[in-house]
């Protein structure tokens, strides 16, 4: 059985490690988002496929959700001496040892699904990790400049990491999206699926930038299988990150029920086929079988069961 889970960072990883968990002899591939992705001191970072590889390989730091177990901040300390910025992103030790080889391969020609390969080659995640493009797509923010009041971009990381999304966002701009086509692998995978997944990452900046590759939303539409979402809103809020501050930038209302007609019936013009929200949450969504399970993955034994929930929604 081809399972195929749309994922972006700490929320795709927790649920894809459900899904390994729940059908243990599945094929899984994990289409993963890269719009997070920046260059800071000449690094290529990529943390939504940092955060999976770390967490499935076992080396992600469980509390931040993101960078190194047993991580040291030596060099992040020495740059700060320099003053050198950015000093707002935390580069720890160990990790920059993933950005080290990742930019030399870059700057070798390899595109970034092979560099994702071969760096999946020492974690062994268990599932294919697919970049959504081999092509640079950036999410930007569009916020108000404090001293002249007028739009001004900034990349989502310091909109996020600096600002804490404090900025109000009038925009969120994929930069590059239109020169991006799916990463190699990525149409395939998703048109032969037994079964398509939404892990219930950010709407917006994570399964909304994969949505937004040319040709991605067709093959998820295309899918052999069912296509089923889980909400990353439960009671109205986010769990965990910024995505009740994204929602109303795209006209969303931040619940259940709001990001689920915001996807839409795959009969419809939409990608569902099914929406998963949690237990004593309401969502009607015209066209999609929605479903209430409990949808908090706080311990490994209910992220399976959330896991199972999802891919009984799909029928496998
Ligand atoms: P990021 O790229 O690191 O921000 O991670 P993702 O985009 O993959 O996931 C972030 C989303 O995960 C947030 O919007 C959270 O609401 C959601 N989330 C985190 N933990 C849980 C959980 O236990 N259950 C559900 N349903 N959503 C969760
Ligand atoms: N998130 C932070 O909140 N602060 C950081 O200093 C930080 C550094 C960092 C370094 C590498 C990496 O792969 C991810 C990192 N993140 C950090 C998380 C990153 O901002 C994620 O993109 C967001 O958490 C949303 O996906
Ligand atoms: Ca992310």
């Amino acid at each position: 059985m081809h399972i195929v889970v749309l994922a972006g960072g700490v929320g795709g990883a927790r649920f894809l490690r459900g899904v390994l968990a729940a059908v243990p002899a599945a094929e899984v591939t994990a289409v993963v988002n890269t719009g997070d992705d920046v260059t800071l001191h000449g690094l290529r970072i990529c943390p939504d496929l940092d955060t999976v590889m770390y967490t499935l390989g076992d080396g992600i730091d469980e509390e931040r959700g993101w960078g190194r177990r047993g991580e040291s901040w030596t060099v992040k300390d020495e740059l700060a001496a320099y003053g050198a910025e950015p000093t707002w992103f935390g580069l720890g030790d160990r990790d920059l040892a993933t950005h080290l080889v990742r930019t030399r391969m870059l700057d070798a020609g390899y595109p970034l699904s092979d560099v994702t390969a071969a760096l999946a080659e020492r974690w062994q995640p268990g599932v294919r990790l697919l970049p959504m493009s081999d092509q640079r797509v950036e999410t930007h923010v569009v916020v108000t400049d404090p001293g002249t009041g007028r739009p001004q971009a900034i990349h989502f990381q310091e909109w996020w990491v600096r600002h804490r999304a404090a900025l109000d966002a009038q925009a969120f701009v994929q930069v590059g999206v239109d020169d991006a086509r799916p990463g190699p692998g990525v149409v395939e995978a998703l048109t032969s699926a037994d079964a398509v997944l939404f892990a219930p990452s950010n709407p917006v900046v994570s399964i909304g930038t994969v949505l937004g590759v040319p040709g991605i939303r067709d093959a998820v539409r295309a899918a052999a299988g069912r296509v089923v979402g889980v909400s990353p809103i439960v009671e109205g809020a986010a769990l965990r990150g910024m995505a009740d501050r994204c929602l109303p930038v795209v006209g969303v209302e931040v619940s259940a029920e709001g990001v689920g007609r915001h996807y839409g019936a795959r009969s419809a013009d939409g990608v569902l086929d099914a929406w998963l929200v949690h237990t004593g949450d309401q969502a009607s969504v015209p066209g999609v079988d929605v479903r209430a399970v409990p949808l908090l993955m706080s311990d490994p034994e209910a992220t399976r069961a959330l896991a199972r929930a999802a891919l009984d929604a799909a029928g496998v």
